[in-house]
């Protein structure tokens, strides 16, 4: 990759969860990207291998894939029309238009969002920015993995790795990322809400499945359907990947925990992988043999997203405990 828009992000040690967990954690602080998310690795891979030669680019996005188009294109010198569903609070829209974009809201989920961009793609000729389904996103993605091991030096390798799953592609390229650094025996942990949960229906059911509707508020993991690839690497035997499933409020209340004691606030969608720190889900895996008794150092992807602030916080907090 030539030049780059994401950052290298740091990787910290968290004191509060290692006592939780019994080993040492590290985050790798996806949030404090430009961006606010780990998006921006993929899409800016993605537009500078397809979008140089673009008049414009339109993605589909629950958010944050929206945030790391509109960012990259505005360093392209691109107009970027970002087509969200209704269900994307304000706020986000409010930073998608700071970061030049125009918005256009379509439908409830972002199934319904991504049939506009489409057709967009077709009508406008303009250059469509997957979230989440494309080889060149779990290229970008990657990266992140391919820094964590220059953060840790040679010799240390990660327990496991805990990641949240929307439509998957965070999955693809952390699989990916385990691949390029010859992690392939690291298994990770696959989180996703109640409500959001296409990977753990797609595991249950043994096929890639449809879910009826998103009912969970982690609305940037709500893609009803996961993609293939992230499909296939639950069902291959050289990768072990744990899919879990946390509630909304486990997955809220892990936001606050990281808020009070780490002092960075994260959107719901990262919070469901936090939870699992936090909810007590990793030692129960463990208790469980399906993860070992004397894990090595868990390494937690700190998505992060632009959903979010003390007022979304407030309303969350104030929908899910009534
Ligand atoms: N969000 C996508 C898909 O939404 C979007 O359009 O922004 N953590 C955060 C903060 C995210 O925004 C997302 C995806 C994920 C995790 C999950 O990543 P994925 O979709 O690659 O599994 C519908």
């Amino acid at each position: 990759m030539a030049k780059h828009f994401h950052v290298n992000t740091p990787l910290l040690e968290s004191i509060g969860m290692s006592k939780r967990v019994g080993t040492t954690v590290y985050l790798k602080m996806e949030n404090s990207q430009p961006s606010g998310s780990f998006k921006i690795r993929g899409i800016g891979h993605l537009c500078q291998q397809l979008a140089t030669q673009s008049k414009g680019v339109v993605c589909s996005s629950g958010g944050n894939a929206g945030m790391a188009a509109a960012y990259v294109a505005r360093k392209m010198g691109l107009p970027a029309t970002i087509v969200v569903p209704s269900s994307t609070p304000q706020l986000v829209v409010q930073r998608l238009k700071d970061q030049g974009a125009t918005v256009k809201s379509v439908g409830k989920v972002w199934d319904d969002a991504n049939a506009e961009a489409l057709r967009l793609t077709e009508t406008e000729g303009l250059t469509y920015v997957p979230p989440f389904d494309d080889p060149l996103l779990w290229q970008g993605h990657a990266t992140m993995i391919t820094e964590v091991a220059a953060s840790l030096g040679p010799g240390v390798k990660p327990g496991a790795v805990l990641v949240s799953v929307g439509g998957g592609g965070l999955l693809c390229g952390v699989v990916q990322g385990l691949k390029d650094v010859g992690w392939t025996d690291v298994p990770i942990i696959a989180m996703e809400t109640v409500g959001a949960d296409c990977l753990n229906a797609a595991v249950k059911a043994g096929r890639v499945v449809t879910l009826d509707d998103i009912t969970s508020e982690a609305k940037c993991l709500g893609a009803k359907t996961v993609c293939k690839k992230a499909f296939e690497c639950t069902q291959c035997s050289e990768l072990s990947i744990i899919s879990e499933l946390v509630t909304d409020l486990q997955a809220l209340q892990a936001v606050e925990t990281f808020l009070d004691e780490e002092r960075v606030l994260v959107e719901l969608a990262c919070g469901a992988s936090l939870a699992a720190v936090y909810s007590g889900l990793i030692r129960r895996l463990q208790d469980e043999g399906r993860l070992p008794t004397v894990l090595g150092p868990l390494l937690v992807i700190v998505c992060g997203g632009s959903s979010i602030d003390m007022k979304q916080l407030a309303n969350l907090k104030h929908k899910l405990q009534t």
